[in-house]
């Protein structure tokens, strides 16, 4: 008999069933069958008994994303270039190369997303960046919004 092999599932009911069966002097206590009859020779063994996994569609699972914000530099006549250069490298971790770029891409065109976060993150950015130009006394503005 491979009893203790089998998988624990089933109801009280079926447990007394088995004792019945296959003997009063078997204990069975805990251990609970997963089928119609337990005589002896039909003790279900062990492939028999074990369920299969529970398959879960995706979207049970699935854990959902926080929405992004994407951070955005405006242009203004005022700021120095190089001052806009270097925000975008203190606050957002971009290296030189990517910061001249994305200052004259907001220069050119009125705006450019810099990078993109959770809400908080983004606004906290944002907003830092903003208050390095204000100490300055600079009108450069670092704004969001939420990606589409
Ligand atoms: N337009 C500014 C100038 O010519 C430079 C600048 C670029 C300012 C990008 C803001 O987001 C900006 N001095």
């Amino acid at each position: 008999m491979d009893l203790l092999n089998c998988r624990v599932i089933g109801s009280d009911s079926l447990t007394n069933c088995c004792r019945r069966r296959i003997g009063p002097n078997v204990d069975f206590s805990g251990l609970f069958f997963y089928g119609r009859c337990m005589s002896e020779n039909l003790v279900p063994r062990l492939a028999d008994t074990v369920t299969p996994p529970k398959t879960r569609t995706r979207s049970a699972t699935k854990t959902a994303r926080p929405p992004l914000h994407k951070v955005l530099l405006l242009n203004d006549d005022f700021t120095p270039r190089e001052f806009v250069v270097r925000v975008l490298k203190a606050e957002f971790r971009v290296t030189g190369d990517q910061a001249q770029r994305i200052m004259i891409t907001a220069h050119t065109k009125g705006s450019c997303v810099v990078a993109v976060f959770t809400k908080e993150v983004a606004e906290e950015k944002a907003t830092r960046a903003t208050d390095m130009a204000r100490n300055e006394g600079f009108p450069l503005l670092f704004a969001t919004e939420p990606e589409e």
